[in-house]
């Protein structure tokens, strides 16, 4: 995968030498884990397309709903500069379908948008799609981790930048790591203009709830989490056996976060990228995390990284927030 902090080329990247190591330590420390963008190739993010879809899977649903209704009172939230141009960057952005709700509320008047995703796969469309139905908007694509500090493409420093991540993604890192990613996205985006950032949190602890989201009755959930070995195997040359592998899913009420594992059927090794890897009978691997970040939570978290609450939203049943951030 490519981690260039600023390229808008969509071409199938090499696996660079970083993420070998990221697998390579991941699965020989003693608590074995890997990290969740590893979810992310073309099958995966299909896969997770579908999990969007699945009536277990209340936040994607939530949040759109939340975000056609709000979208307006969002964007009049935002103490944009006058006479400056407006841009929405996305980050982590699978697909355009919640920014376009964003850029087509009423008043809202951005003229650019910028998508950052990981996966190249889901990049192209983006623009091809924006290109048919927003052809106002000039489109840009970053292939980038957005968890690298990164640069925004040179016009978009002279614009008013709201950055844009929703879908809960915040939910798959660790406190530390959402101060971190939101102190560098504070850094990319302050161009000329102080900027502002919506985000959306899935904020339900209901563990049943939560539970059957991440462990649907289709298995979709299931296949996305074994993907990540074949997607391993590809990168890296590796030879995982995908059969040789359960998934168990676990409620954590200290972290209130979910926590997602692939558990080996029986001792077993494995060679990657030319070293062995060995697993015991019953040994797991931590494939994701979801933290569902209550509103004080997530807002000292921010302050935290040098945002201060601008806005607050949320479903009537109080699973789904969107956060509106501005820059201290
Ligand atoms: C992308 N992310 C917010 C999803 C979530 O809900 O944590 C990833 C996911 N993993 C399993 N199901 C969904």
């Amino acid at each position: 995968m490519s981690h260039s902090p600023c390229s808008t080329d969509v071409d199938h990247p090499e696996a660079d030498t970083n993420l070998l190591n990221e697998i390579l330590i991941g699965l020989t420390s003693e608590k074995k884990t890997l990290p969740s963008k590893l979810l992310y190739d073309a099958t995966g993010s299909e896969l997770f397309q579908r999990i969007t879809e699945l009536p277990e899977y209340y936040l994607t649903r939530t949040e759109k709903k939340l975000l056609g209704a709000r979208a307006a009172d969002i964007v009049a939230s935002v103490p944009f500069e006058a006479g400056r141009g407006r841009a929405l960057v996305e980050f982590g952005a699978s697909d355009e379908s919640k920014a376009v709700l964003l850029l087509d509320a009423a008043e809202s008047h951005f003229s650019a948008y910028l998508a950052i995703d990981i996966s190249p796969s889901v990049l192209g469309p983006i623009r091809t799609r924006m290109q048919a139905s927003h052809p106002q908007i000039k489109v840009e694509l970053l292939l980038a981790d957005f968890l690298l500090p990164l640069a925004m493409p040179g016009t978009f420093n002279e614009m008013h930048m709201v950055g844009f991540l929703p879908g809960s993604t915040v939910g798959q890192f660790p406190p530390a790591a959402v101060v971190q990613f939101l102190e560098n996205a504070r850094r990319a985006l302050t161009g000329a203009a102080r900027p502002a950032f919506v985000i959306g949190v899935d904020q339900c602890t209901d563990a049943a709830r939560v539970l059957s989201a991440y462990d649907d009755s289709a298995g979709v959930s299931r296949a996305f989490n074994l993907n990540v070995l074949s997607h391993i195997n590809r990168l890296a040359g590796g030879d995982l056996d995908v059969n040789s592998f359960g998934r168990k899913v676990l409620w954590n009420p200290h972290e209130e976060r979910v926590e997602m594992y692939l558990e080996s059927r029986s001792a077993q090794s494995a060679r990657i990228a030319g070293r062995s890897i060995r697993l015991a009978e019953g040994e797991t691997i931590q494939t994701g995390i979801s933290y569902k970040y209550g509103k004080e939570r997530f807002l000292s978290i921010a302050a935290a990284a040098g945002w201060s609450s601008a806005g607050f939203w949320q479903d009537s049943e109080k699973l789904f927030a969107i956060h509106l951030l501005q820059a201290r």
